[in-house]
């Protein structure tokens, strides 16, 4: 059994914890879950950083003791991790004894590999950042390049550690190990940062007193950063060095966003080197999460509303929307109406309509998951592409790559819904075709257990339901094809993504203005004659993409047998373009063109349209350009 350790970074106090501490926490989570069910040694770690200037003083502001501050604050944390189902061992606190006396031996290693000095010190100083600004990256404005806000200058006697000594150690371990930095992106720009040359770090506050004093010198308080880096060691028990710390050191992956890659990839392990312990395997940051192209920040007040948004949706849809519609390593901005379309496309359409279809199918024909005993078209193509699957997930999140490792899984779940179209499943009932009936629903039911395995890390609370309506008597984690047992009964569950009402949506997008009541409409009956004036054809979507400025419209080509057109749709919130792609549609072929947001439109795609948009199809594919009467 293999062993893995990840963490997140320990999140400070000063403020409640955002959707972008979320993210990253997810992440991680979805990382430690599917090494779980790998059957893997797993150990994950959260936390919150409680010490340094800036507690202090929210704690002064807030009129209370820094512990009492911290005992207040660092539930919110907690609460919301519980809220987004986080599945960490342990939630480590930094004001724990634990932690002190762990980061007391490390200090005094440190001190002892004779790399820290005494001086004194003056430069310009970030408040929030808690850090001294290196020459080279002051402006002549002395604005902090993160925080945009002023320098403050300080003047102190501090402890330094001897970072410069490690410069040459650091390149060499990262030129030999590619995958220590990630992404690529961010393993460039600290090689830079050595290529120009690392300075000493001073590693005490003398202007501080919340915090862990130096053991060898008590009057001077460990600086915030240094000593938050080493929770990630006395939180396995380094101050005694037993268990978990000798199972699990060192880490796996240090999971954070690009803003604190320097500690974790250059100051970090450096501090590691000094005093012989091994170092992190990877340090992996993702990009921004942002709103309206702003970074969040509590001080600034740029938030994103998650409450309402998980009230409307469900956790699980909020967690989906996150790892599939981000491209991990690059900013990311959050829009409520992306999560309406994917739950519709993604979750309600694609998964949810095929585990009801399914099992409504076994539930009326069988008294039972029927036995496989009649194989035919299409079925090893369909166990194939299962074990395909479930391989491409394992580069896929060994790559980090968590949108495509959904997508990969999606395509599966598409592939499932053609097999049912493609072998007509529901028109087997007659007692010659039973068999082979039973087999595609067999084989159908299978296939979701397999995809609920591979999308428990990601949706844990759906991949659950799933497994349970399919009658599994608990969580079944076996990855090979053909294991679900033939005698199970099923159970027709409720809906796992039921419809999201008007009402509900409407709070999850307050930006969005209401549309106007419409007045309640007379129908005016038509000839037969009139009817026959409409042109309805068969057509297939071939491309799909947004149109700028349009958060509704998508831009469509589509094939109509005998010529292609482009068509402007308003199912922006219900579809995404890649499910789209590939599927047959009706279009009112003699509509007269229009341009639409500038976007020429030839003609009309028919769909129910009611709070959710879905398109109409027909039952099984005809060819293009057949008429619709
Ligand atoms: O830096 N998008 O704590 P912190 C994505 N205590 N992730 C974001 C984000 C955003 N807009 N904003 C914050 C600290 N994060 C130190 C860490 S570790 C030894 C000490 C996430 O509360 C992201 O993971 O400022 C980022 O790295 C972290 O919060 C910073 O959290």
């Amino acid at each position: 059994m293999s062993t893995f350790y990840v963490t997140t970074p320990i999140y400070y106090v000063n403020g409640e914890p955002h959707a972008g501490h979320a993210y990253t926490t997810i992440v991680a989570d979805v990382l430690a879950r599917y090494h779980r069910i790998k059957g893997n040694e797993v150990f994950f770690l959260t936390g919150v950083d409680e010490h340094g200037a800036n507690i202090h003083k929210a704690a002064e502001n807030a009129g209370l003791t820094p512990q009492d501050y911290c005992d207040k604050m660092t539930p919110t944390f907690t609460k919301l991790w519980k809220r987004l189902n986080i599945s960490h061992d342990i939630f480590m606190r930094t004001t724990s004894d634990m932690h002190k006396r762990g980061a007391e031996k490390f200090l005094a290693a440190l001190y002892d590999s004779g790399d820290v000095f005494k001086a004194p010190y003056e430069g310009y100083y970030c408040r929030p950042c808690e850090r001294f600004v290196p020459e080279k990256e002051l402006t002549d404005e002395k604005i902090c390049p993160i925080h945009k806000l002023p320098l403050e200058w300080i003047e102190e006697e501090n402890y330094f550690f001897r970072l410069s000594k490690y410069q040459n150690r650091l390149l060499d371990h990262i030129h030999k190990n590619p995958q220590f930095i990630y992404p690529e992106s961010r393993r460039n720009e600290l090689l830079s940062v050595l290529d120009s040359g690392l300075e000493d770090i001073s590693i005490s506050r003398s202007s501080v007193s919340w915090g862990i004093s130096l053991p060898f010198d008590p009057k001077h308080i460990v600086y915030v950063w240094i000593e938050a880096l080493m929770n990630y060691m006395t939180a396995l028990g380094y101050e005694t060095d037993s268990e978990p710390y000798q199972t699990f050191w060192p880490a796996n992956v240090h999971m954070m966003a690009k803003d604190i890659t320097r500690f974790h990839a250059l100051i970090w392990p450096a501090m590691l080197m000094a005093v012989d312990l091994p170092l992190p395997k990877q340090v992996v940051a993702h990009g921004w999460l942002t709103k309206d192209g702003e970074a969040l920040s509590k001080t600034r007040g740029i938030v994103i509303d998650m409450d309402t948004d998980i009230d409307t949706y469900g956790l699980d849809a909020f967690r989906y929307y996150l790892l599939r519609e981000f491209s991990f390593g690059n900013d990311g901005d959050y829009r409520p109406a992306r999560l309406h379309a994917r739950y519709n496309a993604d979750l309600a359409n694609d998964l949810g309509n095929l585990l009801n279809r399914v099992l409504g199918l076994v539930n009326k024909n069988f008294d039972g998951i029927p036995a496989p005993t009649t194989p035919g078209e299409f079925d090893d193509e369909i166990k194939e592409m299962a074990q395909a699957t479930v391989d491409k997930l394992d580069e896929h999140l060994n790559a980090f790559a968590f949108d495509a490792a959904l997508e990969t899984i999606w395509e599966f779940v598409r592939r499932i819904n053609r097999y049912i179209q493609q072998t007509q499943v529901w028109t087997l009932a007659k007692p010659e075709t039973k068999p082979r009936m039973g087999t595609i629903l067999y084989n159908s039911l299978e296939a979701l257990r397999l995809i609920s395995l591979m999308i428990s890390p990601f949706i844990p609370e759906t991949a659950e339901k799933i497994q349970k309506q399919i009658g599994l008597p608990e969580f079944d984690t076996t990855a090979e094809w053909g294991r679900l047992p033939a005698d199970l009964t099923v159970s027709r569950g409720e809906p796992i993504f039921p419809r999201v009402d008007t009402k509900q949506q409407k709070q999850a997008q307050p930006e969005k203005t209401a549309k106007p009541k419409q007045e309640k409409k007379t129908i005016d009956l038509v000839s037969f004659a009139d009817f026959q004036k409409l042109d309805l054809r068969i057509a297939r979507i071939l491309t799909a993409e947004p149109i700028e400025g349009a958060d509704r419209l998508l831009k469509l080509q589509v094939d109509l047998g005998t010529e292609k057109r482009q068509v402007v749709a308003g199912i922006a919130e219900h579809y995404t373009p890649e499910t789209l792609v590939g599927k047959q549609v009706i279009i009112v072929a003699n509509l007269e063109p229009a341009t639409i947001r500038g976007v020429e439109s030839h003609g009309m795609i028919l769909a129910g349209s009611a709070d959710a948009v879905v398109l109409a199809t027909l039952e099984t594919e005809m060819p293009l350009g057949t008429q619709v009467r």
